[in-house]
């Protein structure tokens, strides 16, 4: 099913020439409109009548969150203030928040885009769909609401938390499609099992929506086995809207809406654009916001681009599941390596739970240790402490030979790791205090 089908599948050189047209006209806009990129173009030689489109795009500077900090609250908007309809932010983890705006074009834009992929992944107005992300400054809740609505659907609003509510909701009303972080839902899945609900049977729940934050095909596949659902992506940033953009029902990576976000993946390091299949840095252009339009912005999210056409007739451009951040790698003895490594590891070990946390420490000889707990699956069996050590070597040989980092790993009781109503943070990195 189509949401816009004349746009979703529009035919690639159509795009192109239309992402070539709104690109051009996109640099006199931000060069006239906005100080920011009045100063930043000046400094780097470029003149937006010399500027001939895709093929220059590398000439133009990249956008960064520091940018917006630095520029914190509005000094990066391209409108007054008085054409913004609403702002969201960004809850920083060091100083400011990153505070971005939207007129009515941008919320429709944005509303449009979610639409699309709402549809992509099966959802129709005869559906109930319960929003379990946050409502507020964060993106997911609102994000999904409008476009929940738009689609025709039946929207419960829960918000995130008070799960012994969600789950009655869910059961009362009839939910069948829910949207929530990967690791809430893992969580209210454990939740409905503890009170013994059992989700395929006693709730109407067809489809899951999930994102904020990486999940591996792994943890799809449990969660669709537990939950009896077909799981979907969906990604976005706040930079560029809120939750935008996701999976159709091939499940084949998330499609990226071609006529209003222009995407590159580049090398990280050197800045260097990367061709499909490579994996590298995701650089989003926005073709079509108003408030906040962003030119070469580093979202800091590793994944790799495909451009080949889908099965299920969409024409734009594709993005893998997305490792993890830049920013989020961690570099163990010299090793990078991204969390959602050792979550695909650890949950194709079936005496496994799907609850792990990641300590990094510093020894006295100055040598990171990293120490990975992972929580026993409910149904296994091991029972004698020799089974216990046997399995904690097994996982520790597995994350080596796919990390090349030695982990200790200590299988701790279920139930017994911090759990998550919004984005997990999984990683305790104890060197830096
Ligand atoms: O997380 C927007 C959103 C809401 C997306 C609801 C999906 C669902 P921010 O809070 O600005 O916005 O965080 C954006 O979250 O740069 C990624 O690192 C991460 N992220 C978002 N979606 C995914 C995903 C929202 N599907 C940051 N897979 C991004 C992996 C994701 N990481």
């Amino acid at each position: 099913m189509f949401w816009d089908p004349r746009i979703e599948r529009m035919p690639q050189k159509e795009l192109e020439e239309y992402q070539e047209r709104k690109l051009k006209a996109l640099v006199h806009n931000v060069y006239n409109h906005s100080a920011f990129y009045r100063k930043r173009f000046k400094e780097a030689g470029i003149n937006p009548w010399d500027f001939s489109g895709i093929k220059d795009l590398q000439k133009l500077p990249f956008t960064k969150k520091q940018d917006l900090r630095d520029n914190y609250p509005f000094g990066m908007f391209a409108v007054p203030i008085s054409q913004i309809v609403r702002f969201h932010a960004s809850s920083g983890t060091t100083g400011k928040p990153t505070v971005v705006g939207y007129t009515v074009n941008d919320i429709e834009c944005w509303v449009e885009s979610l639409c699309r992929g709402l549809v992509s992944c099966g959802v129709s107005r005869e559906d109930v769909v319960q929003i379990s992300y946050g409502y507020g400054l964060f993106t997911g809740g609102l994000g999904f609401h409008y476009a929940a609505e738009r689609v025709g659907a039946t929207v419960l609003p829960t918000s995130a938390g008070n799960t012994a509510r969600q789950i009655e909701l869910m059961k009362d009303l009839k939910t069948t499609v829910i949207a929530c972080t990967p690791s809430y839902m893992l969580y209210l899945t454990e939740y409905a099992s503890k009170a013994g609900v059992d989700l395929k049977e006693d709730t109407k729940l067809r489809l899951g929506i999930f994102g904020a934050e990486p999940w591996s095909e792994e943890t799809r596949k449990r969660i669709e086995e537990k939950a009896g659902i077909d799981a979907y992506d969906v990604y976005g940033t706040s930079e560029l809207s809120g939750p935008l953009f996701t999976e159709c029902e091939e499940k084949c990576g998330v499609h990226v809406w071609g006529d209003h976000f222009l995407i590159e993946i580049i090398d990280p390091e050197t800045g260097e654009q990367l061709g499909e299949g490579e994996k590298g840095e995701l650089v989003v252009t926005t073709l079509s916001k108003e408030a906040l339009p962003l030119i070469r912005w580093r979202t800091g999210d590793i994944t790799v681009m495909e451009g080949e056409k889908c099965a299920c007739g969409r024409t734009h451009p594709r993005i893998m599941k997305i490792l993890g951040r830049s920013d989020d790698m961690i570099i163990v003895r010299g090793v990078n390596v991204f969390p959602s490594q050792i979550e695909h590891v650890l949950m194709q070990i079936p005496e496994v739970g799907e609850h792990y946390m990641i300590i990094l420490d510093r020894e006295e000889n100055g040598l990171d240790v990293m120490t990975v707990q992972v929580e026993l699956s409910e149904n296994a069996e091991v029972d004698k402490v020799s089974d216990l050590l046997e399995l904690e070597k097994r996982i520790a040989n597995s994350l080596k030979s796919v990390l090349n980092v030695t982990a200790k790993v200590e299988v701790v009781n279920p139930g017994t790791l911090q759990r998550f109503e919004g984005k997990a943070k999984r990683v305790i990195d104890r060197r830096k205090i």
